[in-house]
């Protein structure tokens, strides 16, 4: 496309703005800011071993208890550098910090909170398949706001109903961070010989109906019974009782997974399950699921624990982890349905009788 028909990230965010005549500026800068750190970290990224970046960080191991990779730590930092200093943030909280970060007292403080993991399916990144950076903006409490205080966990655990934006870099073949505002989701595509983000994807749609899963079936034994029945019928195809053929995927990297849901339509699940009783799921509610989930609903989509919207989820804590469905509609509206029905009885249904696709 000529360069003078493309809408850059700048002039969407302006338009956009220019629907809130009172609106500071704040927040478009912020958002701006987020981009030249999504930049930042693709550039990284795109050096891969020639950069010297790849492998694990000497003995650092984050508050999930995971090793960090070299990238992890450049990427939280590059995300706190471009950050902290614009004056629009009030603090911020990442997936590599254990405790919120306060903006530093040399620069001014402004009235957003910012939420992020800056490198999340960092385990692919030694083996050069696609990762990404999630964010999640929210407004700070009004004390915060009205004080310049130091911010502390409590102040950021607002449901997902309470976010103002939230958005996702992709580093694959093409760079492209997709966004919402709240007025539906677009993607931008990065243009690497101008270093500009630009519009690509206007209004993106999830298609209410999929034939595509995503979920890690090598913990199908410590699955809950709604799910193990969805993938059962999903996997029994023509034959079972959705009467149709599916096929399945798993990356590993959940925004890569997100967005080709975005693009073509899927479910993806990594649900509650029975692994480990003191990790309710594996994703972590403030910096994956609530930004994937308002990302997924301003498409069409719908984002669930299974049991209730992922967006009404009150947080307790700073890196609580919760069960995760999301992306096409209908698909996800039937795993909920599931989980609220009492199970078939196994006489009943053939796929839970002794030859179970997937069975304890
Ligand atoms: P990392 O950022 O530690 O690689 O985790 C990625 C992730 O949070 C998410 O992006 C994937 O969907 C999920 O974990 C993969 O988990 P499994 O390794 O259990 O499949």
């Amino acid at each position: 496309m000529p360069l003078d028909q493309r809408t850059t990230l700048t002039q969407f965010l302006i338009e956009q703005r220019r629907r809130f005549p009172s609106a500071s500026g704040d927040f478009n800068a912020l958002i701006l800011d987020v981009a030249l750190a999504c930049k930042a970290i693709a550039r990284s990224v795109a050096f891969g071993a020639l950069g010297g970046v790849l492998g694990a960080q000497a003995g650092s191991i984050n508050v999930q208890g995971e090793e960090q990779k070299k990238l992890d730590v450049i990427s939280n930092e590059l995300f706190v550098r471009a950050n902290e200093w614009g004056g629009h943030l009030a603090g911020m909280a990442s997936e590599e910090m254990d405790e919120p970060y306060n903006i530093p007292g040399v620069y001014p403080r402004g009235k957003y909170l910012l939420v992020f993991d800056p490198l999340d399916g960092s385990s692919n990144i030694d083996v050069n398949v696609s990762v990404g950076s999630i964010f999640s903006v929210l407004r700070a409490p009004q004390d915060v706001i009205d004080s310049g205080r130091d911010v502390t966990a409590a102040d950021f655990l607002q449901p997902g109903c309470q976010q103002l934006a939230a958005g996702y870099a992709l580093y694959g073949p093409s760079t492209m961070l997709v966004l919402t505002v709240g007025t539906g989701v677009h993607g931008f595509t990065l243009d690497p010989n101008l270093g500009e983000f630009f519009l690509s994807h206007p209004d993106i749609r999830v298609p209410a109906d999929t034939q595509e899963f995503a979920i890690n079936a090598s913990n199908s034994r410590f699955w809950e019974p709604p799910v193990k029945r969805y993938v059962d019928e999903c996997l029994a195809g023509k034959t079972g009782p959705r009467g149709k053929d599916f096929n399945m995927r798993w990356i590993a990297s959940m925004v890569a997974e997100a967005h080709r849901i975005l693009m073509r339509g899927g479910v993806f699940l990594y649900p509650r399950d029975t692994k480990d009783p003191s990790k309710p799921g594996r994703l972590r509610l403030l910096y994956e699921a609530n930004p994937v989930g308002f990302i997924m609903e301003q498409a069409g989509g719908r984002a669930s624990t299974g049991r209730e919207p992922i967006l009404q989820v009150q947080p307790t804590s700073l890196h609580q982890r919760i069960g995760l469905v999301f992306g096409s509609k209908n698909e996800v509206e039937r795993i909920e349905r599931y989980h609220r029905e009492p199970a078939p009885l196994k006489d009943d249904n053939p796929l839970f009788a002794e030859r179970t696709l997937f069975r304890d």
